[in-house]
C-alpha cells in the first residue's frame, strides 16, 4: 500500500512538473522532487514504541533496511533503548539464563562497594555475549519526551533493552524492559532523512561537530568513525541534553556511567533534560535522530566513564 502511494504521489508530481518545464532542467527538478517526496517518509514506515512504566510496547517484527523508530516515554523515569543484534540461534531465553545473572550479581556487588568483585562477576558472561552487535537505538530520554531516530537494520534477532537503573540499583532490563524484535529479510524502501547537523564520534577525537547551531527543528546525523569497548564494557554513543542553570556537568558526567553505583540511576541529575541521541553502533555506521532545539545551553555526551577527558562531553549554545 505504502509503496503504491509513494509511486502515485511521485507520478502525480512528475506529471505536474512535465506540464511546466522541459529538458535537463525538468529532469533535474523531477529527480529533486522525487527525493524530497520519499524523504518525507510515509507514516506507516515509522515503528512506534512506548513505555508506560517498565516495558516496551510496540511491534514484534520489522522489515530490514532503513527504519524510523518513534519512542514515547510516557513513564515517570528516564529510559533509553539499545538494539542488540544477537548471534545466530541465541534468544531472550539465553539472555535470561546466562546474561542477566552475572550483570545483576556484578551490579549488586558494585552497589555494596565491592567494585573489584563486581567486575569479576561480569567475567561469567557467556562467550556468545561478546558477539552481540550493538546496532543503535534511542539515547536517554526524559519522562514525557518523545524521540525519533532512524537506523539501518540488518535482518536478524534483536533485543531492545533499557539498562537504566531503578532507585534501588536494579536494571530496568531485570524489571521487564527487554523486548525481542525479529527483523525480516524483506527490505523497507524507507530512506534516511536529510541531516541538518553532523556529529562524528571516535575514540581518538571524541565528539566532533559544527557548533554553530540555530534554534529550530533538527535532524542530527551521528557517524561512528570507530568503536571500542570502554572500561565499563559499553561502547561510545551520543546523547543530547538540555542544560538549565542548575545543571552540574560533573554530576552529569558521573551519572552517565552505568558502572558507577550512582550512575544511570533514578532520579536523573537536576537541571538536565535528556532529548534522545544515538546508541552505539559498529565503526563506520551512522544513524539519525531528531530534536527541536530552542535558544539555550545544551550538551552532547557519551555514556562512558570520564567522558570529559575523552572529549565526549561537549557543551554548546543554540542561538536564535
Ligand atoms: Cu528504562
Amino acid at each position: 500500500m505504502k509503496a503504491n502511494r509513494i509511486a502515485f504521489c511521485g507520478v502525480l508530481f512528475v506529471s505536474l512538473l512535465c506540464m511546466s518545464c522541459n529538458g535537463d532542467k525538468k529532469t533535474k527538478e523531477v529527480e529533486e522532487e522525487k527525493v524530497s517526496i520519499e524523504a518525507e517518509k510515509p507514516k506507516d514506515q515509522i515503528a512506534e514504541y512506548y513505555t508506560e512504566s517498565m516495558e516496551f510496547i510496540g511491534p514484534d517484527s520489522l522489515s530490514s533496511g532503513w527504519t524510523t523508530f518513534r519512542y514515547i516515554n510516557k513513564s515517570f523515569e528516564t529510559h533509553l533503548f539499545l538494539l542488540d543484534k544477537y548471534p545466530e540461534g541465541k534468544t531472550i531465553a539465553d539472555t535470561k539464563k546466562e546474561v542477566f545473572p552475572p550483570f545483576d550479581k556484578g551490579m549488586d556487588l558494585i552497589n555494596e562497594g565491592k567494585v573489584e568483585e563486581g567486575y569479576a562477576a561480569f567475567g561469567a558472561l557467556p562467550e556468545w555475549f561478546y558477539q552481540v552487535i550493538f546496532s543503535g537505538g534511542a539515547g536517554l530520554i526524559s519522562p514525557g519526551q518523545t524521540t525519533e531516530l532512524t537506523v539501518k537494520l540488518e535482518p536478524g534477532y534483536y533485543i531492545m533493552e533499557c539498562y537504566v537503573k531503578m532507585s534501588n540499583g536494579k536494571f530496568h532490563t531485570s524489571m521487564g524492559m527487554v523486548k525481542p524484535i525479529v527483523v525480516t529479510t524483506e527490505v523497507s524502501d524507507h530512506l534516511p532523512p536529510i541531516a541538518t547537523v553532523n556529529v562524528a564520534i571516535s575514540s581518538s577525537q571524541g565528539i566532533v561537530f559544527d557548533e554553530a547551531i540555530k534554534a529550530g527543528d533538527h535532524t542530527i546525523k551521528v557517524t561512528f568513525v570507530d568503536q571500542k569497548k570502554h572500561e565499563h564494557f559499553l561502547e561510545h554513543d551520543v546523547n543530547l541534553v538540555k542544560l538549565d542553570d542548575t545543571a552540574d556537568l560533573e554530576v552529569l558526567e558521573a551519572w552517565m556511567d552505568w558502572s558507577n553505583p550512582k550512575g544511570l540511576i533514578n532520579p536523573a541529575p537536576a537541571g538536565v533534560t535528556f532529548l534522545g541521541g544515538m546508541q552505539e553502533m559498529p565503526a563506520g555506521k551512522e544513524g539519525y535522530f531528531k530534536a527541536t532545539l530552542a535558544k539555550g545551553k545544551y550538551a552532547l555526551i557519551a555514556e562512558v566513564p570520564k567522558a570529559n577527558e575523552k572529549n565526549m562531553l561537549k557543551v554548546f549554545e543554540v542561538t536564535d
